[in-house]
């Protein structure tokens, strides 16, 4: 483990990265969002937009785990009963197949369900701990906090999957909890192009309203894994 503080080049300015108190966390890489008839797929969405984060990611995560720190991982999804899935959030979109609902890959964002797990590229390795979330944020209704709290983490580099859906309300629900996010963006997705380049600039205007742009290589270099 790495104790001084790396400079990570970002905009709107250069990231002063503590390794002993920055954790990796992956945002819902999951089979029901990446792959062909999953929930985004039943959206409406083009999934092959999120699938160009995969082989970044995979870099990033066998750098993160070779450095020694703390790589932890969300998925979104509910309880097999559905009690934690809000009807509002069942309901929206009017489609014929929603939450809970059988798929290709299972029913629909349920845990357990091959469609909700982490795609194989990015599986979690044991001990990383891996964050079940109801919803959008990865704080919300979840023990993310404490266990952040408890390994003495302050700063979050945040990955994963959708830029302006989960990665920005994590981020910003993070933000207001006292974390500094470095986001990298050839690891984060989305559907639409438009909201890949504004979910990004949301999040490093005004100063760094909410936290830190980067990219992976300029992160994977600062953890002295280049
Ligand atoms: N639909 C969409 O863009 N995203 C989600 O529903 N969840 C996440 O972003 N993980």
């Amino acid at each position: 483990m790495q104790a001084k503080t790396s400079l990570v080049p970002a905009e709107p300015y250069a990231f002063e990265l503590k390794p002993a108190e920055c954790a990796l966390l992956i945002i819902d890489m999951q089979r029901d969002f990446l792959e062909p008839g999953g929930f985004g797929e039943m959206l409406g969405n083009d999934v092959s937009q999120l699938r160009r984060t995969i082989e970044p990611n995979r870099r990033l995560l066998t750098a993160w785990r070779a450095a020694g720190l703390l790589a932890m991982h969300t998925r979104e999804g509910h309880r097999p009963d559905l009690s934690d899935l809000p009807p509002s959030k069942k309901i929206r979109g009017r489609s014929a197949t929603t939450i809970g609902d059988s798929g290709p890959m299972g029913r629909i964002l349920v845990r357990g369900e091959a469609g909700h797990d982490i795609i194989p590229e990015l599986y979690p390795a044991p001990g990383e701990p891996v964050i079940d979330k109801p919803g959008k944020g990865a704080f919300h209704a979840t023990d993310l906090h404490s266990i952040l709290q408890h390994r003495g983490i302050t700063q979050l580099v945040v990955t994963g999957v959708t830029t302006e859906v989960c990665v920005n309300t994590t981020v910003r629900e993070a933000n207001d909890r006292g974390y500094d996010c470095l986001v990298p963006e050839d690891c984060v997705g989305s559907y639409f192009p438009e909201f890949q380049e504004m979910g990004l600039k949301m999040i490093k205007a005004q100063g760094g309203i909410f936290g830190w742009v980067t990219s992976s290589p300029a992160v994977i270099s600062a953890i002295g894994q280049a």
